[in-house]
């Protein structure tokens, strides 16, 4: 491998042949016309003279004379993709490329479903009767257009602010209520957190707490639909903050490396619980940093519901078609607090707050939109709305009296038989609640006999 170092032009076939042995090595699932155009690409570079160029792998690197640092930034900010104005006229001049009516009513009606569905369970919460919640409030339009993108086989690895894409994959809100009270209909029987949804039928893999995890995950899975050669690609959704984990930059990595059919979509939204995105990088956003691992990137208004729609449609292309990753950074503001345990007003001024909500809000920007093409009235919203209510209110209700999972489910499912250690925790619990009811909440089945 020294050999690599030769300075003599008369070794660059040498190079050109341990360049392609390089990529066979890197990557057995290469395919030929890969490799062919990388040998293409050394063809191109064969311009230079052996005093001007270096050839590395990805091909010729030219000297300079000038000691010249790249710039930490560029001059120009990388530009965000829009179709609708902040008054919700769309912006392209090929209107081909605008949705239907019935996919442009649909979107609408499940942002708006979204938000009251954030605004009623976060008031369940406040009033004592679930422990925590999340709301996705100025981010409906990245939830609900970059899951309608998207095919139902399409795999889909979250954070915790996406239920919108369970929502649009037709979980009902019976089952997220059930989620949230953790009852025993909840298909996690009741073992997470609220908010950590996750459901094999609409492809979405459970929510986890840790940051960063389901991005190295994501690639994972990606890898294996390349290698069944599935007519599909996983989705991995993060948070600014997240990118400042270790799991952001391996996972990018082993994605642009493997040639994996992943998108990942960063909801920039400023914040962090309280840390701003400004203490959290220097580098342009988020979209500047794909680059940097050699994934095509784009930025987005992620308040354009339209924008976000055609980039995920375009990224989902491209990802299975030419099987490599692509990083989507939308640009969005966390209009509500980071979750129920939070009071952002602590840390950030109201105006802020205030001017996202009414100004650069995705939902009513999109309604302008949507009712300037006729498709859309008051009667219609007024309906709408009364329905949501009126499911929300019976979802809750139901999920409420429900009987709570057995206990032993705490236990189960993790071995296929129980380790002695957790038999024993199961047998201290069971003995504690009979000792001490008054400190847990009724409607428990506890085993008889253990
Ligand atoms: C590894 C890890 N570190 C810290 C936390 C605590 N924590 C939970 S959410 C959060 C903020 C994440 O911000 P971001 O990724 O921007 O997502 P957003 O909440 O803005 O949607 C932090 C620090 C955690 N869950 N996991
Ligand atoms: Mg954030």
């Amino acid at each position: 491998m020294a050999t690599w170092f030769l300075k003599s032009r008369s070794v660059l076939q040498c190079v050109k042949t341990r360049a392609g042995l390089h990529q066979i090595i890197c990557n057995r699932s290469l395919k030929g016309a890969s490799l062919h155009s990388k040998a293409l690409q050394l063809e191109d570079d064969l311009d230079y003279s052996e005093n001007e160029a270096w050839y590395f792998p990805g091909g010729a690197v030219p000297f300079t004379s000038k000691i010249n640092f790249i710039a930490d930034s560029s001059e120009e900010r990388i530009h965000c993709y829009r179709v609708l104005d902040n008054s919700g006229h769309h912006m392209l001049s090929n209107t081909s490329k605008l949705i239907s009516k019935e996919l442009a009513v649909q979107l609408y009606s499940s942002m708006v479903t979204l938000q009251m569905m954030d605004t009623v369970f976060n008031e369940v919460q406040r009033q004592g009767r679930t422990s925590f919640y999340m709301t996705s409030h100025g981010e409906e339009a990245i939830n609900i257009a970059s899951a309608a993108a998207l095919s139902n086989e399409d795999i889909i690895l979250p954070q915790y602010r996406e239920h919108g894409v369970l929502l649009w994959r037709g979980f009902s809100l019976q089952e997220f209520a059930n989620q949230l009270f953790a009852n025993k209909a909840d298909k996690g029987k009741g073992r997470q957190m609220p908010m950590h949804y996750g459901s094999n039928k609409h492809n979405y893999i459970t929510v986890s707490s840790p940051l960063g995890t389901q991005i190295p995950q994501a690639v994972g899975v990606a890898y294996s639909l390349k290698m069944e050669k599935k007519d599909a690609c996983v989705v991995t959704y993060f948070g600014d903050g997240t990118t400042s984990e270790g799991d952001f930059h391996a996972g990018l990595n082993f994605a642009a490396v493997l040639e994996v059919p992943v998108i990942f979509f960063c909801r920039n939204n400023g914040w962090a619980i309280s840390t701003p995105v400004t203490e959290q990088f220097r580098s342009d956003g988020i979209a500047v940093k794909g680059r940097a691992y050699g994934i095509p990137s784009i930025r987005v208004d992620g308040n354009d519901a339209l924008a976000i729609y055609d980039a995920m449609q375009e990224a989902r292309k491209i990802a299975i078609k030419e099987q490599k990753p692509i990083l989507i950074e939308a640009l969005t503001y966390r209009v509500g607090h980071h979750s129920t345990s939070d009071d952002s007003t602590k840390y950030r001024a109201r105006e802020e707050i205030e001017q996202w909500k009414a100004d650069r809000n995705p939902i009513s920007r999109y309604r302008n939109w949507i009712e300037g093409n006729g498709w859309w009235n008051e009667e219609q919203e007024s309906t709408l709305r009364g329905s949501v209510r009126k499911q929300l209110m019976n979802a809750i209700g139901v999920a409420e009296k429900a009987e709570r999972p057995a206990l032993t489910d705490l236990f189960a499912d993790v071995y296929h038989d129980m380790p002695t250690n957790l038999q024993e925790q199961e047998r201290s619990l069971t003995e504690t609640i009979r000792k001490h009811p008054q400190d847990f909440p009724s409607g428990f089945a506890v085993a008889s006999q253990i």
